[in-house]
């Protein structure tokens, strides 16, 4: 394919209620768009960098920075582009992987597009809907966590994470432990929050039989996961850590951890993020879908990557209304605790015109030479 041109879209979308983690609270969501036009298709991309750094390097205006100097113009400037192609021509830029999956993603729905293929059949996956897990913020107060919890679990999600950090952890999970009982999958993500000394503390979570305990220490340190690994009964999962087929590959190796949570984003594309599922499916580790608040474009992409067969337990892929009382396309809804796997060409949803204008700050459109 030709790229014509590319436009860089930022929007910004009000969440229904503030998100508390370890790193931040987030009421809104900056999301940068970026839209490829081929003479046969357009494709649209979602860059899941934040407002600020405190997740990973990257954010917002730093990946529409690189994305207008460097990426797009090596885009642009090659004769041809294809998804498979465009890792290996934006290479000379080092790490800034958000921007570059959100440019990969483009071109491949573009792509798939233009040859009637849905992103699931690209991926190769083939589930039809994939079960629906979400990610419960940090509260003021366990009763208001367990109202929240119950609220999730009546509208069908099939699973419960909540996120800790130090001081809200083994109260909080021993609280929706007793109340909703032994047979509600429960996680809990610390993002990076506690330190090897906490290791005696985190083994407290061992008697409330989680399914996984996410990124507890410094996503450096894969050899202090291996050691709380040693310890704790409760398997450890890696979402910061793992930026590549070759950091899961060390992470597994290292017995640093037992699962791994993936998002096409943080390890540069959906390519790179299948690449992943392949390698832990071949080493019996079994993986999920994470979330980074994706408007419903990125949705439909982690909707499809999580149709893969070796994304085993239920990932942060909830409905539009989790987080958003409108989104940019049509909604993605729950129904019975799953969410349909889209079927149309590409990632078989587009903005709707009108509401994407409405959440837009600015535009920038990037032509070849
Ligand atoms: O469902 O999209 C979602 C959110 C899931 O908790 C979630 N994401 O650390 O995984 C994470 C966390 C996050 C979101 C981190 C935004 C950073 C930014």
């Amino acid at each position: 394919m030709r790229l014509e041109r590319v436009s860089l879209r930022r929007i910004s979308l009000p969440l229904i209620s503030p998100f508390r983690t370890s790193l931040g609270t987030e009421h809104e969501r900056p999301a940068l768009l970026v839209q490829v036009t081929t003479p046969d298709a357009q494709g649209w991309g979602e860059c899941v960098a934040g407002a600020d750094a405190s997740y990973s390097p990257e954010y917002v205006e730093g990946a529409e920075d690189v994305l207008r100097r460097h990426l797009v113009p090596a885009l642009l400037s090659a004769e041809t582009v294809t998804a498979h192609a465009v890792a290996p021509l934006l290479g000379a830029v080092k790490g800034h992987r958000m921007a570059k999956a959100a440019l990969e993603a483009a071109v491949l729905d573009a792509e798939l597009r233009t040859h009637g293929m849905s992103f699931a059949a690209g991926l190769g996956a083939l589930a039809e809907r994939v079960p629906s897990g979400v990610s419960v913020g940090i509260m003021d107060s366990v009763p208001e966590l367990l109202d929240a919890v119950a609220g999730y679990l009546a509208q069908g999600y099939r699973r419960i994470k909540l996120k800790i950090e130090p001081g809200w952890d083994v109260a909080p999970v021993q609280a929706v432990r007793e109340r909703f009982g032994d047979d509600l999958l429960l996680q809990v993500d610390a993002n990076a929050a506690y330190t090897p000394a906490d290791t005696r503390h985190l083994a407290r979570l061992d008697a409330f039989d989680l399914l996984l305990v996410e990124q507890p220490l410094d996503e450096e340190d894969l050899i202090g996961h291996a050691a709380l690994a040693r310890v704790l009964r409760t398997p450890i999962c890696l979402d910061e850590s793992v930026v590549s087929a070759r950091s899961a590959a060390a992470a597994i190796a290292l017995g640093a951890c037992r699962v791994v949570n993936i998002k096409p984003g943080r390890v540069g594309g959906f390519l790179e993020a299948r690449r992943i599922h392949d390698i832990c499916a071949a080493s019996g580790v079994p993986v999920w879908c994470g979330g980074m608040l994706e408007t419903g474009l990125g949705r439909a992409g982690n909707v499809a990557l999580a149709a893969l067969p070796n994304f085993t337990l239920p990932g942060d892929v909830s409905a539009s209304d989790r987080f958003y009382a409108t989104d940019i396309t049509e909604p993605f809804v729950l129904r019975d605790g799953h969410l349909d796997v889209p079927t149309g060409p590409g990632l078989g949803v587009e903005p709707l015109p009108d509401v994407l204008a409405g959440f837009t700050t600015a535009v920038e459109e990037i032509r070849g030479i």
